[in-house]
């Protein structure tokens, strides 16, 4: 039978990636979006369908996880079998600067979803957003048993969320589980997030439309991964017989200085001549160190990465330099149609279904 999946955060990097997997597997998916003055949802648009095709597998409801009413109609009236709840004001830098707001949304959002659940009375599957951030300043590698000490206001707020999530499985006796995912980028990464800055940079540096890179911290030290990857062990996560948390990382951790070089040097440039240091993208606390130990997921999920550092930033300098309408060199392309699945590639999707059903994601 149909499965039918609720997604927040459909809108954004991960949400996006996993609407392309459930729908490849034959999920009728509903995504929860913000009402917004300004177009949300381009990296949905390849794959949204009209709403005026019979039998559409992707339908979108306007919503907001600061309101607890409108979720637990949401969630009466659709009866998923399973929730993935990717929503948050996901930016660590910003949460310093907003910290009741990532509070609200990114902590108690959990909250509102799980009580939606309960008070719903349906037995759907649930699984929570977690983030190696939680571990903060935890010695590496960290693992399911490493005590957290996060050290943001996000960090703070996702740990809430890993403790509402486990308490509701105590008590209610819900299918709930925790993914602690590192971090995991790709073309669809937000802009400001380390990576894509970078590599965004070094596409338009390369194509002569820019000569300067301002940048934070670059010591610190993180487990990159690819984040079509990441999804599908989110939704493994969920498939299990017993609800459990799970890290997902690669083992593999970089510095940011490390990241300029490989992205840099993948066009011959050199970071030095472009880079420079402003204190404003400096944080009031900073992780120093993150590493995955990630034998549980290999383990019981089967998950192991694909995708290593260095493939990661040449998928991503190669992306960018396509997306300013210049040659990519190629190393990123035939990582991709080498190494990953047959539901995710270059062009951003996915199985024939999905190019067929492109269209624009904007309308009501
Ligand atoms: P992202 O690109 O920042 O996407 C966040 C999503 O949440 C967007 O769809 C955003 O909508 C939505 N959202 C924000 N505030 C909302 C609100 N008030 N009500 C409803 N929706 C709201 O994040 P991501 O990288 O895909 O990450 C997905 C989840 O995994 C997040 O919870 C993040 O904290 C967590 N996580 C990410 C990583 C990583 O490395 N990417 C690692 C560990 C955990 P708009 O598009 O309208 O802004
Ligand atoms: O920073 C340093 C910065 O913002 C990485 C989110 O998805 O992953 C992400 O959080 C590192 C930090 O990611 C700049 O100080 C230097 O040490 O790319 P980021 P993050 O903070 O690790 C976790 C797992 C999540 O869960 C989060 O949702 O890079 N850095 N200079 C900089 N970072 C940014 N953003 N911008 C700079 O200019």
């Amino acid at each position: 039978m149909l499965k039918r999946a609720l997604i927040t955060g459909i809108t954004g990097q991960d949400g996006s990636y996993l609407t392309e997997l459930l729908l490849s597997k034959g999920y009728e998916i509903h995504g929860i979006i913000r009402r917004s003055s300004t177009f949300n949802t381009d990296r949905i648009d390849h794959i949204y369908e009209d709403p005026h095709i019979n039998n559409r597998r992707l339908l979108l409801h306007y919503g907001d996880l600061s309101t607890a009413e409108q979720l637990t109609n949401l969630i009466y009236n659709m009866q998923p079998d399973e929730i993935y709840h990717l929503g948050a004001q996901s930016h660590v830098r910003v949460s310093f600067d907003v910290p009741e707001f990532t509070g609200d949304i990114t902590g108690l959002g959990t909250t509102r979803i799980l009580e939606a659940v309960r008070n719903s009375g349906i037995r759907c599957r649930f699984y929570q957003a977690g983030s190696s951030e939680m571990f903060g300043s935890a010695p590496p590698p960290q693992c399911e048993l490493t005590p957290f000490h996060p050290r943001s206001p996000y960090g703070a707020a996702k740990v809430y969320g890993h403790w509402m999530t486990v308490t509701y499985r105590d008590a209610y006796g819900m299918f709930a589980a925790n993914g602690i995912l590192f971090n995991h980028e790709s073309s669809r990464r937000g802009e400001t997030f380390v990576t894509r800055k970078i590599t965004r940079a070094v596409a338009r540096i390369h194509a002569g439309r820019q000569t300067k890179l301002y940048l934070g911290n670059l010591d610190a030290r993180r487990d990159w991964g690819y984040a079509p990857e990441y999804v599908e062990g989110i939704w493994r996560i969920l498939q299990q017989d017993a609800p459990s948390d799970y890290v997902l990382g690669t083992g593999e951790a970089h510095t940011i200085r490390e990241f300029l070089e490989e992205a840099f040097g993948y066009l011959d440039l050199d970071w030095r001549e472009h880079v420079e240091f402003d204190p404003r993208y400096l944080r009031p606390a900073e992780v120093d160190f993150l590493l995955a130990d990630a034998s549980k997921a290999h383990r019981a999920l089967g998950w192991e990465p694909k995708i290593n550092f260095g493939e990661l930033v040449r998928v991503m300098v190669d992306a960018d330099v396509e997306e300013i309408g210049m040659t990519p060199k190629g190393a990123g392309r035939a990582i991709l149609e080498d190494k990953v699945g047959e539901w995710h590639q270059w062009a951003g999707s996915v199985s024939k279904y999905l190019e067929a059903a492109a269209g624009t994601a904007l309308g009501d």
